[in-house]
């Protein structure tokens, strides 16, 4: 379904949105004085107003979260807990074309990205985890005493209370709910702060959560930005129990200095710079395809994106042409004339990455395509577009081989050995994920093992067993989440033990 700005906002956005995207406090949508814009990136008109919490709305909001965890939500059983997200998830499912539309007109992202991976994940994270929490093993273990009369000893996970969720814009209903749906699986309350760029997935998701029945204070959220906003107050706030954050590595800096205060458990999933290693053994046409959909999907702003890639010298030339003729041939434009890739998220995430493509250059790349802005002639001349770019010919200690641009770029360097490749692709001080292509399941097997990274990927990318660990490690993230290892994030597990 396609819909035009208004559309958008008289049939989206049901609960008394009117014009403005609302904050969602105690059950309650509530606006403020402090309204900012939501631009679409497609051709930087405004999609609506959005309310920016203040101080006191931001405790409000923490205060409701606190007192549902003593309601009826801390109380309900599991099964029900379940069955209340196991709805949420129908509802997304029911109201699929609403969060389409809304990730679409926020984000400019192409209808086939948004109806194939972001909405789906989005339901799918609540069914994961309300199916996962209701099989979730406990431990018991028996113990000798001197009196011969022995012990158990067993373990109750209990809620941690209150979880801060504050997210980014590049995947902004995915990620979100890769941390809402744990935290409520697992009997907590959260207050959510998404991404100024990317406000109104979130604020739909209230209207779900109101929707099906989540009780008052369980789903609250805060709009407004990072430093001196929602964001710095929430991680800040002497009640939030815990803080998930996924961003950038330099904001993840800042908010564990906020956590401290508090020794707040924190889980961080951020930056990369990640790589894909094509051996000459490979299956050239899958590793080219996976590449071209590594380096550019989303355009190129996926944590996970390729933006180093090598390839083994025998099969260098020809692979960094058939890549540049893809990467040329990839359709860019508006989601509904059908294209495969959109614009960056804002003007001023162009400006960083134009950047880097200007400091390559200086830094001795040779231009292999892309590079530039590219021009219509029509409304999308006021967006955010920016071309496929490949580079080759950068030292490994250029800045733009070192440091996460997160734009649809790509530097390819030729390499000769494995244990050569091996050092290269750990020579960075990020580690969340790589791809391999390669014939050779030894081979695969044996290089896997020795990445540096959180998650690594034999022949595909970004394919996805949500039970599995996932995070970063070095500057890439601290923690994991996924499966069980977001249950015992979200959760505090209480020993007793029990003298008989
Ligand atoms: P960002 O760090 O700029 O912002 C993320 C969120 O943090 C936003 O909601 C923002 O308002 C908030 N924020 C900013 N400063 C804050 C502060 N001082 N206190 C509290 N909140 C604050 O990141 P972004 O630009 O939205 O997203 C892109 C980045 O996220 C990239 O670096 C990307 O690699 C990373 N990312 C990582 C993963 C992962 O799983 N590892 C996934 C997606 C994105
Ligand atoms: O798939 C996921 O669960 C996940 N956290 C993906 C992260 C993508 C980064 O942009």
């Amino acid at each position: 379904m396609m819909l035009s700005k208004k559309q958008y906002l008289e049939t989206v956005l049901t609960a008394d949105q009117d014009t403005i995207l609302k904050n969602y406090v105690a059950g309650e949508f509530i606006t403020s004085d402090n309204l900012f814009d939501d631009i679409n990136p497609v051709d930087g008109t405004l999609v609506a107003k959005v309310a920016e919490a203040d101080h006191d709305l931001v405790n409000k909001a923490v205060q409701s979260a606190k007192s549902a965890l003593k309601g009826e939500w801390g109380s309900i059983d599991v099964k029900k807990r379940c069955a209340l997200l196991h709805a949420v998830a129908d509802e997304i499912d029911r109201r699929f074309d609403d969060f389409v539309a809304a990730e679409v007109a926020d984000t400019g992202k192409a209808y086939s990205q948004v109806k194939n991976i972001d909405i789906p994940r989005g339901a799918a994270n609540f069914r994961i985890f309300a199916d996962l929490i209701k099989t979730r093993p406990t431990q018991t273990f028996e113990m000798e005493t001197p009196d011969g009369k022995g012990a158990t000893s067993y373990v109750v996970n209990k809620p941690i209370g209150v979880v801060a969720v504050v997210s980014p814009w590049n995947l902004p209903l995915l990620l979100m709910t890769w941390k809402v749906a744990p935290a409520l699986a697992s009997g907590n309350t959260v207050v959510v702060k998404p991404s100024e760029e990317t406000p109104s997935t979130a604020t739909l998701l209230a209207e779900v959560m109101e929707t099906v029945g989540i009780p008052i204070g369980v789903y609250n959220l805060v709009h407004g930005f990072g430093p001196g906003s929602a964001g710095e107050f929430l991680v800040g706030h002497k009640d939030v129990d815990c803080v998930t954050f996924t961003g950038e590595t330099k904001t993840g800096t800042a908010i564990m200095k906020s956590a401290a205060e508090g020794l707040k458990p924190i889980s961080f999933e951020l930056g990369g710079k990640n790589a894909a290693i094509i051996f000459e053994d490979a299956d050239f046409d899958a590793a080219v395809s996976g590449t071209v959909r590594s380096v550019f999907a989303n355009c190129g702003q996926v944590c996970l994106c390729s933006e180093r890639v090598y390839v083994q010298r025998p099969i260098f030339d020809k692979f960094v042409d058939a890549l540049k003729e893809k990467a040329e041939n990839i359709k860019i434009g508006k989601p509904e004339d059908g294209s495969d890739m959109g614009p960056l998220i804002s003007a001023k995430h162009r400006v960083k990455v134009l950047s880097y493509f200007s400091l390559a250059l200086e830094e001795g790349a040779t231009l292999v395509t892309g590079g530039k802005i590219p021009s219509f002639g029509d409304e999308r001349d006021n967006g955010s577009f920016i071309e496929p770019t490949i580079w080759t010919g950068l030292a490994e200690d250029a800045r733009c081989v070192k440091e996460e641009i997160f734009g649809p770029v790509c530097h390819i360097t030729p390499f000769d050995t494995e244990e050569d490749v091996v050092e290269l692709a750990n020579d960075t001080n990020y580690g969340l994920a790589a791809a391999l292509w390669t014939t050779d399941a030894n081979k695969a097997d044996r290089v896997a093992r020795q990445m540096e990274v959180g998650i690594c990927w034999i022949n595909d990318w970004f394919l996805r067993d949500l039970r599995t660990p996932f995070g970063g490690v070095k500057l890439s993230g601290i923690g994991r989440e996924g499966g069980m290892h977001s249950l015992d994030f979200y959760s505090e597990p209480l020993t007793i033990c029990n003298k008989r």
